[in-house]
């Protein structure tokens, strides 16, 4: 079986169950979430073999974040970070299809990974590293780790993809653009959405940012639309994919399934425009509860799915 390998930080995660203001809601829903950890989570559901790596504090929130993973059945390399505390974030309803996203995470210990929290051979012994951006603002070390691994990734032969996850309360667009762009531009394969896209390029639309990003080492570039869909950009070809009208609850994590049912679709050995529809369905699915990778499909939900409950946007 194929190995996938990620890193990344990943919060406990508090939700409202209850319309309206965190002011009077009362009704709160603890979990976890975190965009690698969504990913990794995504594609053992799709039947890979998954390890994710990331700091967490020595505390119970800690302990959540490291036993929900495994429960997943995802090998997690959890470093124990006794003096800073497991991140939070706080996701509030404001209207039953909207979702407004608080986060508690400055200093915390998954902001304080480090390269020295790479076992050896770990990188080394996997198909597939997949990174996102969120990694490379929440603090220097953690960037430098994005780039420690890439490195080691790229010396193994191991293929790299990075998903731009643009956060901007991490970061002014100012200053994460040439951060996200120099991982992007080492990457094998990178997603992003059109202003993400847009972000790694100033002044310049998505399609030539996708052309800018073909120019140097990535083969491929994957644009995601959401519900309209999603286009893969190669450097002989494009291949477009119709989404899918589901009904809404909440769209966080809906990118990470995305990209893990690309790169399932990609590890299994499919054609590109087979990738793009498991990838649009997987994001489609994620959309229709309130979690952030909860209902990630298996491939049995996929086949279900696609065999009738969606209506691809034409
Ligand atoms: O990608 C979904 C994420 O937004 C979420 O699960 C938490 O990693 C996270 C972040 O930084 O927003």
């Amino acid at each position: 079986r194929r190995r996938v390998a990620t890193l990344g930080e990943t919060m406990a995660l508090v939700r409202s169950r209850d319309i309206g203001s965190l002011r009077h809601a009362s009704d709160l829903a603890l979990g976890i979430g975190g965009a690698e950890s969504n990913v990794a989570i995504a594609l053992r559901r799709l039947g890979l073999d998954v390890t994710w790596l990331g700091r967490v504090g020595d505390d119970s929130l800690g302990e959540r974040v490291v036993r929900e993973i495994r429960a997943e059945g995802v090998d997690a390399r959890a470093v124990v970070d006794a003096d800073a505390p497991t991140g939070l974030m706080l996701k509030e309803r404001p209207t039953p299809a909207s979702t407004r996203v608080l986060y508690y995470r400055a200093g915390s210990a998954g902001s304080r990974l480090s390269a020295c929290d790479l076992p050896d051979g770990w990188i080394e012994q996997a198909d597939l590293l997949h990174l996102t951006g969120i990694t490379a603002l929440i603090s220097e070390s953690a960037r430098e780790t994005l780039s420690v691994a890439i490195d080691r990734a790229r010396a193994a032969g191991v293929v790299v993809t990075f998903d731009i996850n643009y956060r901007s309360s991490l970061a002014s667009p100012a200053v994460a653009g040439p951060w996200l762009r120099d991982v992007a531009e080492r990457a094998d394969i990178v997603f992003g959405g059109t202003e993400e896209l847009e972000l790694l390029y100033p002044g310049t639309d998505a399609a030539a940012a996708c052309e800018r990003l073909l120019a140097h080492r990535p083969a491929e570039v994957v644009l995601k639309r959401g519900a309209d869909g999603a286009t893969a950009v190669l450097a002989t070809r494009t291949v477009e994919a119709p989404g899918f009208v589901v009904d809404v609850v909440d769209t966080v994590g809906a990118g990470d399934a995305f990209v893990a049912g690309y790169l399932s679709g990609l590890l299994d050995g499919s054609e590109v425009a087979a990738r793009l529809h498991r990838a649009n369905v997987c994001g489609a699915m994620l959309c229709m509860t309130p979690g952030d990778w909860e209902s990630s499909p298996t491939l049995r939900e996929v086949r279900q799915f696609t065999a009738g409950i969606g209506d691809p946007v034409l």
